[in-house]
């Protein structure tokens, strides 16, 4: 496999995927930004439309664990005692339930509650990397860099939630580290569509400045070449 380059149709322009060297990395698919009752809901956002693209992201996770190729999932989350969130981000935004709180899922976003849980529908199986990770990014204060180093991984394709929040600044993270970066459109989702529309047209903007967006089926496509 090392050595092949696979041309994946994709905005700006074609996106030249090494499959040796490519993942998906899946951000924060829990049930707390997608359930009534979580944090996403807290804020006062409607949850509905994260999980219409569950259907999506979950296609995504099989092409890539059909083409061998390694899928990473992400969690906002923060420990039981609370020392690994700032105070600036518990009280921001003065939500009805705030992190760490008791929800009717459990503790709002703390590591081990039943509302962080990743969507039993896009669940990790064994041998597959989650990141706890207590920021937006998922490169902050995270074993991710080191775990991606060391597998030789330098292109990640990117799915989840929110588009313009954790999935962009994670984009972001990653362009300055030298990743190139593909976002799938149909498989991220925000609680503001224009939001989405906004953050894939940024992303690809000045020649991919940040990276590149690309269908699903164009991805999967590609992957099934690889
Ligand atoms: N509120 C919002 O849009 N997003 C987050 O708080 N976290 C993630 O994007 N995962």
């Amino acid at each position: 496999m090392t050595g092949i380059t696979i041309d994946i149709t994709a905005e700006p322009f074609v996106f030249p995927a090494r499959p040796a060297e490519l993942a998906l990395i899946v951000i924060d698919m829990q049930r707390d930004f997608a359930e009534p009752g979580g944090f996403g809901a807290s804020l006062g956002n409607d949850v509905s439309r994260i999980t219409k693209i569950v259907p999506d992201v979950k296609r995504l996770i099989q092409g890539f664990r059909d083409a061998g190729l390694p899928v990473i999932h992400t969690m906002e989350c923060h420990r039981p005692d609370l020392s690994d969130l700032p105070p600036a981000k518990r009280n921001r935004g003065n939500p009805s339930l705030k992190i760490g709180d008791l929800g009717p899922m459990g503790r709002v976003l703390i590591t081990g509650e039943p509302g962080t849980a990743i969507l039993p529908e896009l669940a990790p199986i064994a041998g597959e990397i989650v990141i706890e990770k207590p920021g937006k990014g998922a490169f902050y204060a995270t074993e991710l860099g080191d775990l991606l180093k060391e597998r030789g991984i330098t292109q990640l394709v990117f799915a989840g939630v929110t588009t313009e929040v954790c999935v962009q600044t994670t984009m972001r993270e990653a362009n300055d580290r030298g990743y190139e970066c593909l976002l799938a459109e149909e498989a991220t989702e925000s609680y503001f569509p224009e939001f989405k529309a906004a953050a894939i047209a940024m992303i690809r903007a000045q020649g991919a400045i940040v990276g590149w967006t690309a269908h699903v089926d164009d991805i999967l496509e590609g992957l099934a070449h690889a």
